[in-house]
């Protein structure tokens, strides 16, 4: 197997450099992209085959025991070696085993923001052989228990500042004899634990490799949220080998055991968890945490903890952008970013400002099952089409109809693929090597992302739900979501979701939600058009109470649009199209259209208020 993959992949290179040599100015790029994954993917090969099974927790412990005094987490003033994160996950797990019967294959939930404590409670759930539900600390109410419920889990640990949050769903936990733990010393409330009291009276000694016993590639391993493209937000079942998969991008990308990596986006998402934070184990490496992003602190961060690589989405590079320029721009030790969405404008702009920093972007999805990595460092691009990948990672970009929302197929029912110059919607093939998981617990969903007979009768693809536009030399770029998502500082909102809250205010009968674009942001931000009920009026009052309870602020819609109807389709779908590019102009607008001002409430959109977000007076 192994001869038959190097044997294939050295000809493969030897061809390519012929192929190249007299035609493309990449050829240094492809052929070292070309070896590096090569070496990836015998790595790959040998980790998810190691007998017994070898997860990210076994290379976790084999750091602890050969570099044991390296620091692993830095977060604020402390640091935390790799043999203090063991002990400290040891005393979690020894907790948890005493007060729980939690047993192999149970899921617990998580419910708080980045600290050292999150890594060493996941840490702990896998020593016991359990999955970790990251849950997106920003959801309250109805979101916060349907995540909760759609994973199984038995457990829910919270952080001392959500204690509010876990209350209001309290009530409902309890009828489902749910286990709820708080980080505090003590806790006063009926039916919740404290946690931290009884972490700090566990032992520390290593736990029995027993208690995982059961534990394969293809157990779950955590299960993150995402939004998918439709419905309220789904858990991704990441199992220990895709896991491996996206911790292995940083060796792809040229990390070193002596880099640093700054980890702030939140680790309830897969960039900052897989990628950052399970890459850094894979590489033992060390990594300093923060609480929040902030684009103030940011550099100053870097320079105090040596930072060498950081990972961004494409808002946080231009909030960059956007601080006062000062003479210490350039100096840092940050060699390498590693991201997606870096819109071109922002990148060059970055790189002038804050000196030569190598940017690899990224595309791909939680739960998909198809990636790529810019390897040539082309601004704007996510990727340059490479035949390994096509081999390794069996991709199509087949062309799509957005009006219908519909992949176009021809006479004999079968998917066309773009040619160079267009834009299609990529789908992964999804076989042994490159499954789709899926969602827990939501075979409909997991339905819906599975494309049949897409070129021949009986084949079956992963359905990415995004738009690329592949050039004449072969560079992909990523450009729009179909369907029902939005992007919005940095989380994706599902229009769906959104809008069934809307239908729970007394006077809205019926309403679409979308994304609209604003000057000067990344993403779009969230607006409605609602239908009322006969004989009502808008009642701005209750619609933003209830849109501030129920939803993270990301989420909610920014503007209102009062509509005598709501458009559809032939087949009912709502129409957005049209919506969208009329965006929040009141000048163009004839409805009655609201905005909604922070934190105080829905407000009659007026020329000024539209003018003062134009000109980025007034802050989104
Ligand atoms: C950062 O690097 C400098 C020089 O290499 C060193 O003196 C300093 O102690 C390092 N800082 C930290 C926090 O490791
Ligand atoms: C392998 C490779 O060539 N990578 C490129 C990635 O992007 C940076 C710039 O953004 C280039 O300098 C690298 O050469």
């Amino acid at each position: 197997m192994m001869a038959y993959i190097l044997f294939t992949a050295f000809t493969g290179v030897a061809i390519l450099l012929l192929v190249f040599y007299f035609r493309s100015c990449y050829l240094w790029d492809d052929v070292s992209y070309a070896l590096a994954i090569i070496k990836l993917t015998i790595r790959k090969i040998k980790v998810l085959n190691r007998k017994p099974c070898y997860t990210i927790l076994d290379c976790f412990l084999d750091n602890v025991a050969h570099q044991p005094d390296k620091k692993f987490i830095i977060f604020e003033e402390s640091f935390y070696t790799y043999r203090q994160a063991e002990k400290e996950s040891n005393k979690v797990a020894r907790a948890l085993s005493t007060h729980t019967s939690l047993t192999q294959g149970d899921t617990v939930a998580l419910f708080m923001g980045n600290e050292p404590r999150f890594v060493w409670i996941w840490l702990a759930l896998t020593k016991l052989g359990c999955t970790a539900a990251l849950l997106n600390y920003n959801i309250r109410s109805t979101s916060l228990l349907h995540c909760f419920s759609c994973c199984e889990a038995k457990v829910l640990v919270a952080s001392a500042d959500l204690r509010e949050a876990v209350e209001k769903v309290l009530p409902t936990l309890k009828q489902q004899g749910i286990l709820v733990f708080i980080l505090s010393e003590e806790c006063n409330i009926d039916g919740v634990e404290s946690l931290c009291d009884k972490i700090e009276q566990a032992g520390d000694q290593p736990l029995s490799p027993q208690l995982r016993a059961s534990t394969t590639m293809k157990s779950p391993a955590v299960y993150i949220y995402t939004s998918g493209t439709t419905g309220l937000p789904k858990a991704a079942v990441i199992t220990h080998a895709q896991m491996w998969r996206v911790a292995s991008l940083q060796a792809l990308v040229g990390v070193r055991s002596d880099d640093i990596i700054f980890v702030y986006l939140p680790l309830y998402h897969s960039s900052a968890f897989l990628m950052g934070l399970c890459g850094a184990i894979a590489e033992g490496i060390t990594v300093v945490l923060r609480r929040k992003f902030s684009a103030s602190n940011f550099w100053n961060d870097c320079r105090k903890y040596n930072v060498t690589i950081i990972q961004y989405i494409g808002e946080i590079m231009r909030y960059l952008c956007n601080t006062p320029k000062k003479d210490n721009d350039r100096d840092h030790k940050v060699r390498l970013a590693l991201g997606n969405g870096f819109r071109a404008d922002t990148w060059a702009e970055f790189l002038q400002r804050f000196g030569d920093i190598c940017v690899r972007e990224c595309y791909g999805a939680t739960e998909g099952n198809t990636g790529f990595v810019n390897h040539t460092g082309k601004i704007g691009a996510v990727a340059k089409e490479h035949f390994l990948n096509k081999i390794m990672n069996p991709y199509a970009l087949i062309k799509y109809d957005t009006a219908r929302e519909e992949p176009v197929r021809d006479s004999r029912g079968f998917c066309i693929k773009i040619q160079k110059g267009e834009t299609g919607l990529l789908l992964g093939k999804i076989r042994n090597t490159n499954p789709f998981h899926g969602y827990a617990k939501n075979k409909q969903q997991t339905e819906k992302k599975k494309l049949r007979d897409v070129f021949v009768k009986g084949d079956l693809y992963y359905n990415s739900g995004d738009l690329l536009k592949l050039d004449h030399e072969g560079f992909l770029y990523f450009q729009d979501r179909v369907g029902d998502t939005f992007r919005w500082k940095g989380e994706n909102v599902a229009t769906t979701e959104v809008a069934d809250l809307l239908l729970m205010v007394d006077c809205v009968e019926e309403a679409n939600v979308y994304g609209v674009k604003v000057p000067g942001h990344e993403g779009r931000i969230g607006m409605a058009a609602v239908k009322l009920k006969a004989n009502m009026d808008f009642d701005s009052k209750a619609t933003y109470q209830h849109v501030r309870n129920c939803l993270p602020s990301y989420a909610r819609p920014r503007f209102i649009r009062i509509q005598d109807a709501l458009a559809v389709t032939g087949t009912y779908k709502q129409m957005k199209l049209e919506l969208v590019a009329e965006g929040f102009n009141p000048a163009v607008i004839r409805d009655p259209l609201f905005f909604l001002e922070e934190d105080k409430g829905y407000i009659p959109m007026t020329q000024e208020v539209f003018d003062s977000i134009a000109e980025g007076t007034t802050r989104l």
